[in-house]
């Protein structure tokens, strides 16, 4: 704990977890910062942290608004852990997607109010993550990028993955970038909506602290009220179709026309690297 403090010197910290750190930085607002090396990727036990951190945070009243970030450089999060999807069995893809649908519901619906502090590219399910906030704010760095780049993949983005972007981006927006699997530079992604505000990198956070005393002002039953009225109908129809859902995803994942494109795609990756 004495290390963590020194590193988050401005913070109380309020639970550590294997992948993530809470800290609460002023009267009800918790910060998570992700620290899952290298690149925050969102892998089934990382979701799960993830999971039981929020529901703590939404079980405490006294915590109104929660900022998500990374402590990870240069990535906000590269989306759901490709090792979770390549190689594995039915029953392990179905539990996965278990823990994506649970943090998605858990996210998209929370009663706080959710501030992403995109401080890093922002792939895929990264991009999905900060799409669930009610807020994003991005650093002005042109090296990085953000969007659903499943079909890059040879993948394709669920519906309720496209549902988020249409409410985020409307309709024909979401049809190109998802057809095209495009990231946006955080310009492009100012342009059509898809984050809210962008800053310089070292302003990421205390901007999304400072944005969130504008969004505490408003009375916590009437901002949770409109909130639900807009998500509710989205959530629902994940609610009423989960488990459909995931038989859809391990039906789709362990084709192996897929697995070869998810393996073309890892390996590309390390190629890049190299
Ligand atoms: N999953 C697993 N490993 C990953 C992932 C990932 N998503 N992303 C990167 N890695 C690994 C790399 O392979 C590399 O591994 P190693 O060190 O063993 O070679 C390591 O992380 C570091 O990666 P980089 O060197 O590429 O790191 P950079 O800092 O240069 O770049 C990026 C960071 C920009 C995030 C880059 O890693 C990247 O583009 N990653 C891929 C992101 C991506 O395409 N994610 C898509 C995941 S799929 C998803 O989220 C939604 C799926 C919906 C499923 C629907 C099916 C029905």
């Amino acid at each position: 704990m004495q290390k963590l403090h020194r590193r988050f010197p401005d913070a109380a910290i309020t639970a550590a977890f294997k992948w993530m750190i809470i800290a609460s930085v002023s009267a009800g607002v918790a910060v998570m910062h992700m620290q899952s090396p290298p690149v925050n990727s969102l892998s089934l036990e990382f979701l799960t942290d993830v999971c039981i951190a929020l529901e703590k945070l939404e079980m405490d009243k006294s915590c109104r608004g929660l900022v998500v970030t990374s402590s990870q450089p240069k990535v906000f999060s590269a989306g759901l852990d490709i090792l979770d999807m390549y190689g594995k069995s039915p029953e392990h893809c179905a539990e996965f997607w278990k823990a994506v649908q649970e943090m998605w519901l858990k996210f998209y619906g929370s009663d706080m109010i959710t501030i992403a502090a995109v401080n890093g590219s922002s792939p895929a399910g990264g991009c999905l993550l900060s799409m669930t906030c009610d807020y994003r704010i991005m650093a002005d760095n042109p090296r990085y990028s953000i969007g659903l780049n499943e079909t890059k993949l040879g993948i394709v983005a669920p519906f309720w993955f496209k549902d988020t972007m249409v409410n985020t981006v409307g309709h024909r927006t979401t049809e190109m970038a998802l057809q095209l699997g495009l990231l946006y530079s955080p310009a492009e992604a100012l342009k059509i909506g898809l984050v809210d505000q962008l800053v310089r990198e070292d302003q990421v956070l205390t901007t999304a602290t400072e944005t969130m005393t504008k969004w505490l002002a408003i009375p916590d039953h009437a901002r949770q009220l409109t909130k639900s009225m807009m998500r509710k109908p989205t959530i629902d129809k994940l609610t009423s179709n989960r488990e459909a859902d995931v038989n859809n995803f391990v039906k789709f994942i362990t084709k192996d026309s897929i697995q070869k494109s998810l393996g073309m795609y890892l390996e590309m990756l390390k190629r890049r690297k190299a």
